[in-house]
């Protein structure tokens, strides 16, 4: 991980799931804090935008020796930087990621990084959605929090198996547990039925409308099938 805020990491990866499996070995980060490679006195990173404007733009020659040191250590992982106008990640992308021999991430700050520094070292640009972040750090982490869940050994074998849901690609259905009744709210009879055949057809029906009405664009491809989860 490259960033300015190594005291970031590994933050909420440390935590639960994630946090457990970097205790055991499953998974391992390292930080390299771009200010090592810092210009001068103060040991400067970024500067203001060639042909003008705002904000400041982080220096190619800071990251590029910050990137090199990195794959010096680690040659063969796959060079993310987290961007804006990067392409949306996908569980599909995450499992590729995962099934790989690990990824080493470029976090920006400012207005983004010097476009020769995403040239010179095949940086490949990913977003995690459509809002506006005040830098790469938790896009990051969101990253390595959807891969590494995905590794052998982090899930247990119940959750494992929903992996694999032939719902996989719809809105999940409602869940409900104890109490039967709260604040005037019932759990729907059909769950309490005991009548397994009528719960999954319930369920089924439920997820798809609740797909319908608020992912309409992930209805096509699960009719399909060929969606990424
Ligand atoms: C006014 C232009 N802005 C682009 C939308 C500048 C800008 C805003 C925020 C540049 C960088 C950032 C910091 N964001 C990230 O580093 C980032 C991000 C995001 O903001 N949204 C979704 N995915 C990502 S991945 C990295």
């Amino acid at each position: 991980m490259l960033t300015l805020f190594p005291e970031m990491f590994p933050g909420p990866l440390g935590i639960s799931l994630v946090g457990t499996a970097l205790e055991k070995g499953i998974w391992s980060l390292e930080t390299v804090d771009i200010r090592d490679y810092g210009i001068g006195r103060h040991r400067n990173v970024d500067d203001t935008p060639a042909g003008g404007g705002a904000g400041m733009v982080m220096r190619a020659d800071v990251l590029g020796a910050a990137i090199d040191a990195a794959r010096a250590s680690a040659p063969a992982l796959t060079a993310i930087y987290l961007s804006p106008r990067g392409r949306p990640l996908t569980q599909a992308r995450v499992r590729a990621l995962a099934d790989g021999p690990g990824v080493m991430m470029l976090a920006g700050r400012f207005e983004g990084v010097d476009e020769r520094v995403i040239e010179g070292r095949g940086l490949e640009e990913v977003s995690i959605g459509d809002y506006v972040l005040s830098g790469g750090e938790l896009a990051a982490m969101v990253v390595v929090d959807a891969c590494v869940r995905l590794r052998d050994g982090v899930l247990g074998a119940a959750d494992s198996l929903g992996e694999e849901s032939f719902e996989a690609g719809l809105l999940e259905y409602p869940h409900y547990t104890r109490p039967r009744e709260w604040e005037g709210r019932a759990i729907p009879d059909v769950l309490l039925s005991g009548d397994h055949r009528r719960i999954a057809d319930w369920r089924r029906q439920e997820a798809e409308a609740l797909t319908q009405s608020r992912r309409p664009d992930l209805m096509a491809t699960a009719a399909k099938g060929d969606n990424d989860d």
